[in-house]
């Protein structure tokens, strides 16, 4: 994507982020739909359509829809790659921007019913929402509001009338919805009625999420390489008001966002996908890592094959929190069953809490003998709100106490990488000015034997 089309989306998003849905009432906190989100951490992104099969990434909304036409469909594939590989959720494109529906619209026909494809009664849309939710994959679909078929789209009450028709389609047609993904790319000089998109969203699927332009629920980190700030917030002031607004980070697996015939080469190495991982989950967003379906209608084996190594080396290397059920202090025990033990337990349904007036808060923990680590993971329990505003590592190195690392935001998740340290004792500083800080869990790991 060109610097000069992502700043035009950043510009977009955040003017979008100013026509603020009057529904969407101010709040510190998240709602539980933004909260089950938040846990999910990591999405599969994949934008398969008409483009897939002409070797384009925006096309004009004049190419054949005879052209769409997969081989060996099958995204029960799709789907267990995912879930093998980690990740909690799918967002399908439905419409990209050239205006091709992916499912059999009742409002154009540009779409798959007039492809060869299945005899014209295929509906991309409706197998992927059926292969997630046997699965227990949360579905998802990106639709695009810039669209560069429909005559309408000169019209923007017309094309309103239009969208808000797909719209409906898409969230009364194929079961439960998790997100619905507005892209802010193009259409310069078009008026939506976000407002009306949101309403319709929250009309038809109360629990679903609606992310990035027009929305106010998930925003966009604001950038395309899957890269969030080391201190990202997850309230924002919006118009004045505080709004609970965690981001998401999307960035393609390969370098373009559809699948093309000569871009293998573009295909992530395991070093810059794990540290994509870092970047957005370890800085508290979540992760919509994009994979292109190929013309089969299959995710080719090499980006499998990457998905599978890069989930091999997260999981390996935070599969033992030496941290874990060790002896821990605090500065302080409240005594309502949010212990400092609770940091260490291993479970994420409890947390440690310290007293509410206390604005700067430690929790230290014994390893018993002196071990090496190179990073720690801290989670806050979100449910109360974000309430660190900095936070500091300490190590003892047998005489003193040694800063390793420190930052501002943590939120869902931070990962806080650094050189190795060897150290039987660690201390987590935690800054807090309203509430007093929480820990969901507190963990410490070795750095991975190459
Ligand atoms: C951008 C689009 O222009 C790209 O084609 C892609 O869909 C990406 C996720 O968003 O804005």
């Amino acid at each position: 994507m060109p610097s000069l089309l992502a700043i035009a989306l950043l510009l977009l998003t955040t003017s979008a982020a100013l026509a603020w849905p009057e529904e969407r009432s101010s709040s510190d906190r998240p709602t539980p739909q933004q909260l089950a989100w938040q846990d999910l951490e990591y999405g599969m992104f994949c934008h398969f359509s008409i483009n897939t099969f002409n070797d384009l990434e925006w096309s004009d909304g004049t190419l054949d829809p005879k052209t769409f036409n997969p081989t060996e469909f099958d995204v029960r594939q799709w789907v267990s790659i995912a879930k093998e590989c980690g990740m909690k959720y799918l967002i399908l494109t439905a419409k990209h921007h050239d205006g091709f529906c992916t499912w059999p619209t009742q409002q154009t026909d540009y779409s798959v019913q007039r492809s060869p494809w299945r005899g014209g009664k295929g509906d991309v849309v409706g197998e992927v929402a059926r292969a997630c939710h046997e699965a227990g994959l949360k579905f998802g679909f990106y639709l695009s509001p810039w669209d560069r078929h429909e005559p309408r789209y000169a019209d923007n009450k017309a094309y309103d009338e239009y969208f808000q028709a797909q719209l409906r389609e898409l969230l009364t047609n194929y079961g439960e919805v998790m997100e619905v993904w507005f892209d802010g790319a193009g259409g310069q000089g078009h008026v939506y009625d976000w407002d009306g998109y949101y309403r319709t969203v929250k009309q038809l699927q109360p629990n679903a999420l609606q992310a990035i332009a027009g929305s106010a629920d998930i925003r966009w980190v604001g950038n395309e390489n899957g890269v969030a700030p080391d201190t990202c917030w997850n309230v924002l002031q919006v118009n004045g008001k505080p709004y609970w607004w965690p981001a998401e980070c999307d960035v393609p697996i390969r370098g373009n966002w559809f699948w093309h015939t000569n871009d293998l080469h573009t295909l992530k190495s395991v070093e810059q996908l794990v540290d994509i991982y870092h970047q957005a989950v370890g800085h508290g967003a979540g992760l919509l890592l994009n994979v292109a379906p190929d013309r089969r209608g299959l995710i080719p084996e090499p980006d499998a094959q990457r998905l599978r190594e890069v989930w091999q080396v997260i999981t390996n290397t935070y599969a033992h929190n030496l941290l874990r059920s060790k002896p821990v202090t605090a500065s302080s025990q409240p005594g309502r069953g949010h212990g400092p033990a609770k940091a260490v337990d291993g479970k994420l349904g409890t947390y440690w809490a310290a007293k509410p007036d206390e604005t700067d808060a430690w929790l230290e923990v014994s390893l018993g003998e002196p071990t090496t680590f190179d990073r720690v993971v801290v989670q806050e329990w979100l449910a109360l709100g974000e309430r660190v505003k900095g936070y500091r590592l300490e190590a003892w190195d047998g005489q003193q106490w040694r800063q390793v690392c420190s930052g501002e935001s943590i939120g869902h998740k931070k990962i806080a990488v650094f050189e190795p340290v060897t150290a039987a004792r660690l201390r987590l500083h935690l800054h807090a000015p309203q509430g007093g800080p929480t820990v969901r869990e507190f963990g410490a790991y070795s750095p991975l034997s190459p």
